[in-house]
């Protein structure tokens, strides 16, 4: 399965390769596994690059077994790493920033292989990491708990929050090693360890991060079993979702597999942390700057190919500037640069695989039989070298009405237009989805902002204001509404899920007094 020399499957191979020998990752052998004899019955996880849509490499696929072996380590190294104090954990988080700083090319080098991004967003992902882990340091010292009047004379009434296990993370391709970073970052200076399903399209990106980390605990004189990485697909990720010792399970993916998750997850007592799927949407009101509404646009729904969470999906423009607005979008579409990744001016990369352009292709056919017009892009495009990679060019849709096809996400760049007339029309078009991410509203009239803002307005995780839907901060907390699954990851106060809380009330007095004045004899 080792791709032709010669041809980009074997460059992409080459560097990967290389940038994991560069951090110091070990590739786990699928020889050492699958021997030749064929006595194992191992299955094996293909390593294909969205850039060539071809297999690089072959890895060994974890299965039950795996995870349940690595919940255990977890499980045991929690036992030590629960008491080593806050402000030491966080210096090996401080450690793990510093590596993602040196090896930034690097892992950003293999997120761009395996998830197709632009060197630019590549590099941006590794910064959103190195961000979390600054944010996590300070945390480190500052996690806190609350003191409140007792009722009762001689009597402390206070919370303490504790470490609360091991946590399970389940990311996306998308953001194949942000969202770890998000999760792990405060998991562990919340003094819990951490065992990660990435997606079976970038365990290389994973490899890479959890040998940072490890090196980092290493360094330190802590236990390496503190951060373990389990590279399988389906049976991995539902081992990890029913094992009752996971205290927390955090996963990242769709509006379906967080509706199979959820259920198990609690039905067994757990916690779960879910972001969901996003058909996120910005308003666009009469006032707009529509120069820099075009800019937040095009970023927010061609960048990444469309495939973030937030990406922008959706465009509700006021009827008095819509053809203006459309005119202007249709002719920076016509001219986004699309092709490999990493070559300079790329803009947009390709889609995960041929699978995405294929839904993306249907979704279009359906918003036209719909009654929508394609007003630009929306065709699979050829890259030279590079048969198999599932490229695509953003697509530009006005349509007449917010049908099916413009209420379900379809991960790709697909930019639906939609018009009104009134602020509440605009807003409850808007909320008037299944899913409750991230919106935006382009305007310079305070009161428009104000009102999108407020308990009326946008329905979302993630409000924002003359800016697009995507591209968040590591400071917020990350996450959404309804069918996007409620949960919050990165900033703020998220670290709260995280954590195990004990109200503790303390009688330093003589006298037994009961609360609410109880009288027992
Ligand atoms: C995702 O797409 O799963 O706000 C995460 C953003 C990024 C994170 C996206 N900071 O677009």
């Amino acid at each position: 399965t080792t791709p032709a020399a010669g041809t980009l499957g074997a460059e992409l191979r080459e560097a990967a390769l290389a940038a994991l020998r560069r951090i110091g990752a070990d590739v786990p052998s699928v020889e050492l596994v699958d021997p030749a004899d064929g006595t194992s019955t191992r299955s094996t996880i293909p390593v294909v690059s969205p850039l060539a849509g071809e297999p690089l490499l072959t890895l060994p696929e974890a299965g039950a077994a795996d995870v349940d072996a690595a919940i255990t380590s977890a499980a045991e190294a929690f036992r030590t790493w629960r008491s080593v104090p806050g402000p030491v954990r966080g210096g090996v988080v401080r450690r793990l920033g510093e590596l993602l700083t040196e090896h930034k090319a690097d892992l950003a080098e293999l997120v761009t292989i395996e998830a197709g991004k632009i060197t630019s967003e590549a590099l941006g992902e590794v910064q959103e990491m190195i961000d979390v882990c600054d944010y996590a340091v300070g945390l480190s010292r500052s996690l806190g708990g609350r003191t409140m009047p007792s009722e009762r004379p001689g009597h402390r009434l206070m919370e303490q929050w504790h470490p609360l296990g091991v946590v399970g993370v389940v990311s996306a391709f998308n953001f194949p090693v942000a969202v770890w970073s998000w999760n792990t970052a405060v998991a562990l200076v919340c003094g819990d360890t951490v065992v990660w399903k990435p997606s079976e399209k970038t365990p290389l990106s994973a490899l890479a991060s959890n040998a940072l980390l490890r090196q980092a605990l290493a360094e330190a004189g802590f236990p390496e079993a503190v951060s373990q990485v389990v590279l399988g697909a389906r049976e991995a990720g539902e081992a990890l979702v029913a094992d009752r010792r996971v205290a927390l399970l955090s996963a990242t993916g769709s509006e379906r597999m967080g509706q199979q998750v959820a259920p198990v997850v609690a039905g067994r007592g757990g916690r779960y942390l879910l972001e969901l799927g996003g058909n996120n949407a910005a308003v666009v009101a009469p006032s707009a700057d529509l120069d820099l509404a075009v800019r937040g646009i095009v970023f927010a729904a061609a960048g990444t190919a469309g495939q973030r969470c937030t990406s922008l999906r959706r465009l509700i423009v006021h009827s008095s500037v819509v053809d203006d607005l459309v005119g202007r979008l249709q002719a920076v579409y016509a001219g986004l640069p699309i092709g490999d990744p990493r070559a300079d001016g790329t803009l947009v990369g390709p889609l995960t695989d041929g699978g995405a352009r294929e839904r993306m292709l249907a979704a279009l056919d359906e918003a036209r039989a719909d009654g929508g017009t394609v007003v630009v892009g929306g065709e699979a495009v050829e890259v030279d070298g590079a048969p198999g990679a599932a490229y695509v060019s953003p697509a530009l849709v006005r349509m007449p009405a917010q049908t099916d096809v413009v209420r379900r996400e379809t991960f790709a760049p697909i930019l639906y237009v939609l018009t009104y007339d009134t602020l509440e029309e605009a807003i409850a078009l808007h909320n008037d989805v299944p899913q409750g991410l991230s919106s935006a509203i382009f305007t310079l009239d305070v009161r428009e902002a104000e009102t999108f803002l407020s308990e009326v307005g946008s329905d979302c995780g993630i409000v924002n204001v003359n800016i697009g839907t995507s591209g968040a901060e590591i400071g917020g907390a990350f996450g959404g509404e309804k069918s996007t699954g409620g949960g919050r990851e990165s900033g703020s106060d998220s670290w709260k899920q995280y954590m195990r809380r004990a109200t503790n009330t303390v009688n330093y007095s003589t006298e037994l007094p009961l609360a609410q004045g109880v009288n027992f004899g």
